[in-house]
Formats: C-alpha cells, sequence, structure tokens
C-alpha cells in the first residue's frame, strides 16, 4: 500500500482527517457543488523533522506576493479544481502539504502528490499571515457556499453593517453563544482577487471570525477547522429558522436586545 505522509504522524493525521471530515459535511449541506469552496490549515506546528526534511515534489511557485510571517510555515490545502465530496474520502489525493520558502514568497509541495493547491491559495496564506502576524492562534481558514447565507445576502438592506448579524443572533440564543463576534459583510468582489483578499483581512481586523462574500459564499477563521465549520453551521441555522418563518407567512419577532445582551453578560461573550 502507498506511504503517506500521514503514517505514523498522529497529530498530523487527526488534523488533516478533520479536514476530511468537514469536506463531507460540506458537501452533505449542499454547500460545495463541483469544486466550489476551499480549505486551508496551518500544521507548522505539527510537522516533525522528518516531515520538515522532506523533498520538494514540484517546481518552486509564486504565492504572487510576500508573506513575511509564513516563512518556513506548512499548510495543508485543498487542490485546485478538487472536489470537497472527494477530500473526504482521499485528503491527501485532494490535497497537499506545501512549505513556505525562506524568501516568504514562493512555496513548494512536499507531501503526498504534486496536487496544485487551490486558486485562493494566495487569499487564504494572506489571511494566515495576518493571523500569525496579530499572534492569533488561528490555524484554520475555510471558504464554503451556504445557500440560505448567500441567499441573504441578496438583500441590500441586510448588508448594512451588523443588520444580519442581530437578524441571525436573534433566531436562537446559540448563534450568538457560538458566534459571538457575528458576521462581517464584504461586497462582492472577482472571486480569488486581491481586493477580496484584502477586504477579507480588513473584516477580520473588524473583529470578526466569519465574514460573508456578497453573492458568493462566507470565509471563517478558527482555532482549528471543526470550529470554523460550526460557526458557519450555527449561522446558517439561523438563517433556516429565519427563511421558515418568513415562509410561514410571518416575520420572526427574534429574542430582543435585552435578551441578547443578558446572554453577552451571562456568557461573557465579546460583543
Ligand atoms: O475554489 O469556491 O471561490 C472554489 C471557490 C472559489
Ligand atoms: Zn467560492
Amino acid at each position: 500500500m502507498k506511504t503517506s505522509v500521514l503514517d505514523n504522524r498522529a497529530a498530523l493525521a487527526a488534523a488533516v482527517n478533520q479536514v476530511a471530515e468537514v469536506a463531507g459535511y460540506l458537501w452533505q449541506k449542499g454547500w460545495a457543488e463541483r469544486n466550489g469552496g476551499n480549505i486551508t490549515i496551518n500544521v507548522t506546528d505539527l510537522v516533525d523533522g522528518a516531515v520538515r526534511a522532506l523533498p520538494a515534489i514540484s517546481e518552486k511557485k509564486a504565492i504572487g506576493t510576500t508573506l513575511p510571517h509564513l516563512k518556513g510555515c506548512y499548510f495543508y490545502c485543498k487542490g485546485t479544481n478538487r472536489r470537497m465530496r472527494d477530500l473526504a474520502r482521499w485528503p491527501m489525493d485532494n490535497g497537499s502539504i506545501i512549505r513556505i520558502l525562506d524568501d516568504c514568497a514562493h512555496y513548494e509541495i512536499i507531501a503526498d502528490n504534486p496536487v496544485m493547491p487551490t486558486s485562493e491559495l494566495p487569499s487564504h496564506l494572506c489571511v494566515h499571515n495576518y493571523l500569525i502576524g496579530k499572534g492569533s492562534t488561528y490555524k484554520a481558514t475555510v471558504h464554503t457556499h451556504p445557500i440560505e447565507l448567500v441567499a441573504m445576502s441578496h438583500h441590500k438592506p441586510f448588508l448594512e453593517k451588523d443588520v444580519l448579524t442581530n437578524i441571525l443572533w436573534s433566531m436562537i440564543p446559540e448563534t450568538k453563544a457560538f458566534c459571538p463576534r457575528g458576521l462581517g459583510i464584504v461586497p462582492y468582489m472577482l472571486p480569488g482577487s486581491v481586493e477580496l483578499a484584502q477586504a477579507t483581512i480588513d473584516a477580520i481586523d473588524d473583529d470578526y471570525d466569519v465574514v460573508m462574500w456578497e453573492k458568493h459564499g462566507v470565509f471563517a477563521v478558527g482555532e482549528d477547522v471543526m470550529e470554523a465549520f460550526d460557526m458557519i453551521d450555527t449561522l446558517t441555522k439561523s438563517a433556516i429558522i429565519y427563511r421558515d418563518a418568513r415562509s410561514m407567512g410571518f416575520v420572526p419577532d427574534g429574542m430582543t436586545q435585552e435578551q441578547m445582551k443578558e446572554l453577552s453578560e451571562v456568557f461573557h461573550l465579546p460583543k
């Protein structure tokens, strides 16, 4: 049987298997049509000396920008054009582990196969660079296309700052408790563009862990890929409750501002 860099490396294998588990959820939820969505995780703390010593199995590739905080970092990245539903079963055939080179402007693939990383790699790496730069312990970035949240982003009034956050928080207490920074909004921009990457970083810097890309999808950051997924899932649950209330013919009351304030105080939430 073919060996994998994950063999005998429990922590690294667990992190990559968690990506595979989440990729399966994204597909099952209908958020990952064809090759939709991307996941990258910073595995630098999980690679041992033997992995660090692995030779490159690809050419040096340009990131397209210089990211000084990523020097010597390692990432597992979904492959470009690869499907989440395939990654769920075969993560090392539909993604790869890359090493950032000392110039902070190039990377090379080191395992298991020369699967080219996602077309959104520069934007994901820019976000990781930003996170490390501010001392964050977050290791995961997830981009996906949750149906109900994307639908809500087609309505201009919802895109004013924190309008959607407040509607979603007010649908069920869990949403504020488990997505306590709310949902940042980034206006429509070309997928994969530097502008979209920068606007995403600005929204994360504005203290959001989950950001809506208008008429496209969401981008979430978290300690690990499961945490990032759970926040998107929780927000989507609220969006479905809102939609279901509307489709039953009424506008849902939502919890009151006082009730949400009480929740923040009791659970020591940041907002
Ligand atoms: O890579 O979802 O936005 C697939 C995407 C890009
Ligand atoms: Zn997308």
